[in-house]
């Protein structure tokens, strides 16, 4: 299929709105953002950016649909909800396209990210007949003392290009059965998908008479809309997933105004594998989590910690897995590793690789820009293998690219301490079939992040978990579990159904 083709079933012009406030916003007289394919490099098509007269706009709409949806009994919201996943179910293929064509996925990792919207969308479903609080026993007779959850309003999320649509939706179709609406700004270099994710789902919200600003989009500059979201004080949550240093910034602007924020920052999630793994699944999951998203995932495994005892036949195995990766056009279904997002991200793996050289590390395969013929704009890099040591500046940071760092243990203190010695806390996996091995690393002086796995990989965690991490991570939880209590207010009520007025904590007054 040519671009045109996936453009077109989207309605995707050269030129196209990139705000929608229950309408499309205007073209004319805005800077345009230009949409690039990390494929070949070539231009697919331009997104008008917000100004804050538009900006105004999707935040009135956001806040108005807010008002009318609160009301809607949770259950009718889910059936919204179910609707928008059946026409997400319809348009699969034609999104994973676009979705690969934009951010470069792979068909197959592009085909997981709209599964993982349908998947979040039947979560958020059952959710809608849940959504329960406590009742509590009362300290006074005839009292009753229970929590009920209302929803909190209008809320900012805002996505990063490697997900640029389930997180989304993580976000977006929990805060809808919570009765919030959603106003999103999407990464600037995933607009395209950002505005037909909207389409898509704007159909059944139109089809319902659904509030129509319940998701509303606004395309801009992080600098401009990303600023004027985690300031404005009708946003009460903003939901934020990006860098560490753009988080601590949004936090701050949120913080001053005390509102609540959900941080999705860096990962730089590490995999022990021990003299006792599976060597097959052990291969399988660190090449899985170190190439998969060409190591653009939040949660790819950056580090390898390996027991020294199997250290040598690892490493060797995992070369020769390397050495057979095909890398190349994404939308060919045999491609395993498709391009870097852009220029910069290539710039940011050569330094990374200059900057573990300096510190002593070796690398043992990899760190090598490709020009692939016919896609000679693309950004394409070989995945790369560095012996390091965990005292290296650079092993502490998060560089988005496939860049593995190695290094050997003796003792699972010592493979610990190696795995929490960076500031960031995502996700981590062990490949062992030894139980205390596995036990000591899931313990409370274990792997200190927000996602620990046993024998499969740090990356492609299911949407049922709770998802997010600590430190610089920025303990914010999206997706499953019981993340939903972030996207509503709690409210503690004491009912006295009695005919006296009995004060808790047995305090008198006046005549008792
Ligand atoms: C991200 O990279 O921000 O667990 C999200 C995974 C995916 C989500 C990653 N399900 O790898």
């Amino acid at each position: 299929m040519k671009v045109e083709e996936i453009l077109s079933r989207f309605d995707l012009g050269p030129v196209n709105p990139g705000t929608f406030y229950g309408e499309w916003g205007p073209t004319e007289d805005r800077r345009l953002l230009t949409s690039f394919s990390p494929i070949d490099g070539s231009e697919i098509a331009k997104v008008a950016m917000a100004t804050k007269e538009d900006y105004e706009k999707v935040i009135e709409a956001t806040v108005k649909a807010y008002e009318e949806w609160r009301m809607v009994p949770p259950p009718k919201r889910g059936e919204l909800i179910r609707a928008i996943g059946d026409e997400l179910r319809k348009e699969k293929e034609n999104l994973a396209r676009l979705l690969a064509v934009e951010v470069g996925k792979t068909m197959t990792e592009a085909r997981g990210e709209i599964q993982e919207m349908i998947d979040i969308a039947d979560f958020a479903v059952g959710l809608s007949r849940q959504l329960y609080g406590l009742t509590i026993a009362s300290e006074r007779p005839h009292h009753r003392l229970y929590e009920q959850w209302h929803p909190l309003g209008a809320i900012g999320v805002i996505t990063a290009f490697n997900f640029p649509s389930a997180v989304w939706s993580w976000n977006a179709f929990i805060a809808a059965v919570c009765g919030d609406s959603v106003a999103w700004k999407p990464s600037s270099q995933a607009p395209l998908t950002a505005i037909a994710v909207i389409k898509v789902v704007n159909r059944v919200v139109e089809r319902f008479g659904a509030p129509r600003g319940l998701f509303t989009l606004v395309v801009g500059s992080g600098r401009e809309v990303g600023e004027w979201m985690s300031t404005d004080k009708r946003l009460p949550l903003i939901s934020f997933t990006g860098s560490v240093a753009t988080g601590k910034r949004v936090a701050e602007n949120v913080a001053k105004r005390l509102g609540r924020t959900i941080l999705e920052l860096g990962g730089n999630n590490a995999a022990i594998v021990t003299k006792h793994a599976d060597m097959k699944i052990a291969l399988k999951g660190v090449a899985f989590g170190a190439l998969a998203t060409t190591g653009q995932r939040c949660t790819t495994t950056r580090r390898l910690i390996l027991h020294e005892d199997i250290y040598d036949e690892f490493l060797e195995k995992l070369v020769e897995i390397y050495r057979n990766v095909k890398i190349g056009n994404p939308l060919d279904e045999s491609v395993l590793m498709g391009p870097l997002i852009d220029e910069k991200a290539v710039e940011s793996y050569l330094k990374a690789i200059e900057k573990a050289k300096e510190e002593g590390g070796r690398v043992i395969y990899g760190a090598e820009v490709l020009k692939i013929e016919g896609l000679e704009g693309g950004h394409y890099v070989l995945p790369t293998i560095i012996e390091a040591h965990p005292d290296m500046e650079i092993v502490k940071e998060e560089t988005f690219a496939p860049i593995l760092y190695v290094f050997k243990f003796r003792t699972m203190e010592e493979a610990i301490r190696i795995h929490n010695s960076v500031p960031q806390g995502l996700s981590s996996a062990i490949f062992t079939t030894d139980l205390r091995e596995e036990e000591y690393f899931l313990s409370a002086v274990g792997s200190d992040c927000g996602i620990a796995n046993v024998n499969t990989s740090t990356a492609g965690a299911e949407i049922g978990g709770a998802f997010g991490g600590e430190k610089e991570t920025g303990g914010g939880r999206e997706s499953g579990s019981d993340a939903w209590k972030g996207y509503m207010r709690r409210q503690t009520v004491t009912i006295n159904w009695g005919e006296d007025l009995p004060l808790a904590q047995g305090v008198k007054f006046g005549g008792d």
